[in-house]
């Protein structure tokens, strides 16, 4: 057994894809090419330019934004501070996961009465987060504050928030988007019920409890409206509970997450392009990774259409090929596989390609040819191109992102492929 690459391979096998792509723009003639430019923009910021995200996050000790971290990775990787505070500096910190990394600037209250051990004495808290957001600008401001910590003065955590958000719009002439998250809502009355097994609860003592959070995220809200600094920024106000626990051997004991691919959600759509591949693969949300998945492979289709309209020779037409293997290998990486340039041909294989054993990705570029492009003839139609990089992309989503059985995602290919060179050609009729 061979070790899996490290995922800095896998992306600079992404990278080597999109200047492939580049190096055959530069054959395509006119307008066509300046179409395919776009799309192949687009393909570099998603998949070549990927960074993790930079979130910074504003509340007081307490408040859960260690918590926050370990739920959006499902997995402990920052340290909760029970006691004291655990947060020593407000600065950048990269937190790494099996699956991806998020940069984050972690405050520490205001309010602290301690310092934290290791924290600079001398500087004010909100001095050292500033001194921080120069090195770095945040994508998004996370605001947190405890369900039950709403009601009390807030004053002082939005003076910070105004603070860090003028000081960013100041250096770097972008407002940031705030997201305002209320902690600990699982502990909001009815306290027994269960949130997070919703299902099995009792409907009217369900709806109590979330009626309560409801007015709880709306009041936050209005709190936040309330400063012009702050109104426009805001995304929304969501409650959650963030609430894991581990045993000292590292194993899970109790997770009662909730409403946290909520909250992924509204960040995903937050963030700019080059962080969002990160954010849908580390914290494993099967929609966000659906929908960066269809969106590669609409590209990918567009630009396969555009050069097989291009009359070049076949030998062109295998670069095309190895862009489709890059799609599916684009797609692995997204769901949070590791899908090598070989693994994403043996999945072609699988798709139907009969090719004998010990095959090389070359000799499988050439039964795609064949496979792919039906009839395997010198020009291939954009439809066919078009068809069949759809049906490929939609059945590495089935396989690599919903886990359904190879067969599953052949039947996928099948029907996919059918309606959508049906649906091209019927489109060619008309024009
Ligand atoms: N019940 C409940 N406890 C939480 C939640 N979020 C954090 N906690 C607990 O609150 C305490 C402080 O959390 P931590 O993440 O260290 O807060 P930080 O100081 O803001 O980083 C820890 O004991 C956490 O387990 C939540 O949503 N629900
Ligand atoms: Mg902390």
């Amino acid at each position: 057994m061979t070790e899996p690459p490290a995922p800095s391979t896998l992306r600079s096998q992404l990278v080597s894809s999109v200047e492939r792509l580049e190096e055959l723009l530069a054959k395509l003639p006119g307008p066509i090419g300046k179409e395919v430019k776009l799309r192949i923009g687009e393909l570099r910021t998603l998949l070549a330019e990927q960074r993790a995200p930079r979130l910074a996050v504003v509340g007081r000790r307490g408040s859960g934004k260690s918590s926050l971290v370990n739920a959006i990775f499902g997995a402990k990787i920052a340290e909760l501070g029970h006691e004291r505070a655990m947060t020593a500096k407000g600065e950048w910190h990269t937190y790494n996961g099996a699956l991806g990394a998020l940069d984050i600037l972690d405050t520490r209250g205001l309010q602290e009465g301690a310092p934290p051990e290791g924290a600079d004495a001398k500087a004010s808290p909100l001095e050292s987060i500033l001194q921080e957001v120069k090195t770095k600008a945040p994508d998004i401001v996370l605001f947190l504050i405890k369900a039950s910590d709403v009601d009390a003065a807030v004053d002082e955590d939005l003076r910070l928030l105004s603070e860090l958000s003028k000081s960013v719009d100041g250096q770097y002439r972008i407002k940031p988007p705030i997201v305002a998250v209320v902690t600990h809502c699982d502990e909001v009355e009815p306290k027994s019920v269960r949130l997070h097994e919703a299902a099995t609860e009792d409907a009217a003592d369900l709806a109590e409890k979330t009626g309560r959070i409801t007015r709880i995220e709306r009041l936050l809200e209005e709190k936040i409206r309330a400063i012009p600094g702050l109104r426009d920024q805001l995304v929304t106000v969501l409650g959650i509970s963030a609430y894991q626990s581990w045993r000292a051997d590292g194993t899970r004991r109790a997770d009662e997450r909730w409403h946290i691919d909520e909250l992924v959600s509204f960040l995903f759509h937050e963030l700019p392009d080059q962080a969002r591949v990160e954010l849908a693969r580390l914290a494993q949300v099967q929609k966000l990774q659906i929908d960066i998945a269809n969106r590669l492979t609409l590209l990918v289709a567009g630009i396969c259409a555009a050069v097989a309209a291009t009359p070049i020779p076949v030998a062109d037409i295998l670069p095309i090929t190895a862009l489709q293997v890059s799609l599916v290998t684009a797609i692995g990486h997204v769901s949070g596989r590791t899908v090598t340039a070989k693994t994403a041909g043996e999945f072609l294989v699988a798709m139907g390609v009969n090719v004998g054993a010990g095959f090389a990705l070359r000799e499988t570029a050439r039964a795609l040819v064949k496979f792919v492009f039906p009839g395997g003839g010198m020009y291939v139609s954009a439809a066919v191109a078009y068809a069949g990089t759809m049906a490929l992309g939609r059945s590495a989503v089935a396989y690599f992102i919903r886990g359904v059985s190879s067969e599953d995602a052949k039947a996928a290919f099948s029907s996919v492929y059918k309606s959508v060179k049906r649906e091209r050609s019927e489109k060619n009729d008309h024009e």
